[in-house]
């Protein structure tokens, strides 16, 4: 839990974790200290890649996704997949940048996952009611090397369930600057996120943004 849920400014700066199963953990305030330049990152590489909503099996995605990194996640008719390249542009994804890689090796590192080095992060743009079903990210070879996600601006409620789809839910409230890993025996732990709630954010105004690091294997 947060330190103070009424501290505002007092505790700036302040970290926690709050353990939410054997190799997951929410890091509270972990990338406060940088998420402007993670935010100014965002618009630099969304101006090359831009959002767009990918359609599923199931429909259209809510939330808006681009990516970056040497491989990033494509979704359409036919499935999911990681490429190479944009099927927007036909260029490359734009690079990770550094403040990227080193963020999600920290936070990984945070929960003894060593020399954790993304080849793919996917960006989120959440609008007031996007959501994410409760899902298994099961597209990648490495099933071990954990998912660090960050969230930046709106707040959300993180659905944190089980191993099999009928567990119980947890409802975990993700703030601006909010990190959480989840990788060895919970990587394939049930997630999703629950309908974002209307709001004004100083540093994303109507959004939340979500950076997933992930190593495709
Ligand atoms: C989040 N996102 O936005 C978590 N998974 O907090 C995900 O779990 C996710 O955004 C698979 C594909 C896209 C995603
Ligand atoms: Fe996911």
């Amino acid at each position: 839990m947060p330190p103070d849920p009424h501290g505002g400014d007092l505790f700036a700066g302040e970290r926690w974790v709050e353990p939410l199963g054997p190799g997951a953990a929410l890091l509270g305030g972990f990338a406060l200290d940088r998420a402007d330049a993670l935010i100014a990152q965002i618009h630099a590489l969304s101006a090359v890649s831009p959002f767009r909503h990918m359609e599923t099996r199931s429909g259209r995605m809510s939330a808006a996704l681009t990516n970056c990194g040497a491989m990033g996640w494509v979704s359409d008719r036919s499935g999911y997949r990681y490429t190479p390249h944009d099927p927007l542009t036909g260029a490359p994804w734009p690079a990770l940048p550094p403040l990227f890689a080193r963020l999600a090796a920290e936070a990984a590192a945070a929960l003894d996952f060593a020399d954790f080095r993304p080849a793919a992060c996917l960006v989120n743009r959440y609008a007031p009611g996007a959501r994410l079903g409760l899902h298994q990210d099961r597209d990648e070879g490495d099933r071990i090397a954990p998912i660090v996600s960050v969230s930046l601006g709106l707040p959300a409620t993180f659905l944190w369930g089980g191993l099999e789809r009928g567990a119980r839910v947890r409802r975990i409230p993700v703030r601006h600057g909010d990190v959480v890993v989840w990788g060895g025996p919970s990587r394939m732990v049930f997630h999703g996120v629950a309908p974002l709630r209307h709001g004004h954010h100083p540093a994303t105004g109507g959004f939340r943004y979500n950076l997933t690091f992930r190593k495709p294997g």
